[in-house]
């Protein structure tokens, strides 16, 4: 065990007086502060298996050292983000990229962490070793049956595995597209792919749900067969009540209105989760909150205000991951990074004046309508983020514990330096 709980204790110890301080400040202005605790307590984010190494460009991968060789590993390295931030509670895997090979032995060492397993991610974007069909020209969208075929029963296998570890969701995203003009049939395109999710939607069980993410460029460059929210939400509306939109906040053209398509979806029942993280050009997969923190508030306001309208519940209605690589952070070091990012942008928008908001849109006061917003974003909610850490049993300050503790050093000193871990 890395983070031993008597450190965490004693290093919190060390920074109560200064914490109880900022907190009391913090918490003296806001009406139902307990409430908002236990919200924040409840608020899980997964880890995805495929963020845990250095992150490679097309252009290069360096190792940081100490990246997780297996799935063993991986799971070690979510519960040990799970005991700094009791915020970790689940991780997600890519299939084949993490294979179970022992699917009880995987469940139990996870419930040893406090974690379970989230959504499971299929994979038709590359060709695995002794593949007999190719997805160069695509997987669910193929102009040819077989390649269609072995895609369907890739993530029918994919539902099998995620059964087995307690998952209760597969997201399909795609590369599915065309580079070129000319080069496919938009609608026989569209067409294969509706009937190769309808085959994998037949094959979920009655408790699950399947996410359908969609994505605007890369790998293809001329089209995506699911390169937008409305394309998406076609598929998750033919394909019935248990199909839902993903977004990935990366996934959109530059500029776009992300907020407005959480709150529309949400409208319609068909929101299903999302891929946290930021970008200031494309699928950049930087760091939450590191590029447009305002954005992200933002989106967390239409995701508070749209589940309340509909009592759903804050933690377990939708899927919540992180869905970013890197090749210069120490990956333990950014997923810190960015659960606090979300944990912040969740608080704050858990503080806008609803009401008066309402009031104010009521009137077409623009001016008292931002304010309102913006008061709730100035708000320095980071000693409400870290007293709900610290009430589940978390470190006040897990990065610098993390530090402190030079836990990446022992992680090479166990694992070596020379470690490549499998994901992007
Ligand atoms: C595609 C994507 C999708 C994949 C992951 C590795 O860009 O966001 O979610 O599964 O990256
Ligand atoms: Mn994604
Ligand atoms: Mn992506």
């Amino acid at each position: 065990m890395l983070i031993e709980k008597y450190k965490v204790q004693e290093a919190n110890d060390g920074a109560t007086a200064e914490h109880k301080r900022r907190f009391e400040f913090a918490a003296s202005t806001i009406n139902n502060v307990e409430g908002v605790l236990q919200k924040l307590q409840d608020f899980q984010i997964a880890i995805p298996s495929w963020a845990l190494g250095a992150g490679g460009t097309r252009f290069g991968r360096f190792s940081i050292g100490g990246e997780p060789s297996n799935l063993e590993e991986k799971i070690e390295d979510v519960g040990l983000l799970h005991a700094l931030n009791r915020s970790s509670g689940a991780i997600s895997l890519h299939i084949p990229w993490d294979i179970p090979e022992n699917a009880t032995s995987i469940k139990a060492l996870a419930a040893q962490h406090g974690l379970r397993f989230d959504a499971v991610n299929s994979n038709t974007f590359q060709d695995q070793k002794g593949q007999e069909q190719s997805y160069k020209f695509g997987s669910l969208q193929h102009t040819n049956k077989a390649v269609r075929k072995q895609a369907i029963e890739h993530n029918i296998e994919v539902i099998k595995q995620g059964v087995e570890l307690g998952s209760d969701s597969l997201t399909v995203w795609l590369a599915d597209g065309s580079s070129f003009p000319g080069q496919l049939n938009f609608r026989k395109a569209f067409q294969n792919t509706l009937e190769s999710l309808k085959e994998i939607y037949a094959a979920l069980p009655d408790n699950w749900k399947m996410f359908v993410e969609y994505k605007a460029f890369e790998p293809n460059f001329y089209s995506m067969t699911v390169g937008d929210w409305g394309q998406s939400l076609l598929y998750a509306s033919k394909l019935g009540e248990k199909a839902f939109t993903l977004v990935d906040l990366g996934h959109h053209l530059p500029n776009a209105n992300i907020e407005q398509i959480v709150s529309l979806l949400l409208m319609e029942g068909k929101l299903g989760g999302f891929h946290f993280n930021d970008s200031k050009y494309g699928d950049d997969d930087l760091t939450v909150g590191s590029i447009n923190p305002y954005q992200l508030f933002l989106i967390f306001n239409e995701l508070v205000e749209g589940m309340d309208a509909k009592g759903m519940n804050h933690a377990t209605d939708l899927g919540w991951m992180i869905d970013a690589s890197h090749n210069i952070k120490d990956p333990l070091e950014d997923l810190l990074q960015s659960v606090e990012a979300i944990k912040i942008a969740y608080a704050q928008a858990l503080l806008v004046d609803t009401k008066a908001l309402a009031a104010a849109r009521e009137e077409n006061d623009v001016v008292k309508a931002q304010e309102i917003l913006q008061e709730a974003y100035r708000n320095d909610v980071r000693p409400l983020v870290a007293e709900a850490r610290l009430r589940a049993g978390g470190a006040l300050q897990p990065l610098e514990f993390y530090r402190q503790n030079r836990v990446r050093e022992s992680l090479i000193k166990q694992r070596g330096l020379q470690t490549v871990a499998t994901g992007l």
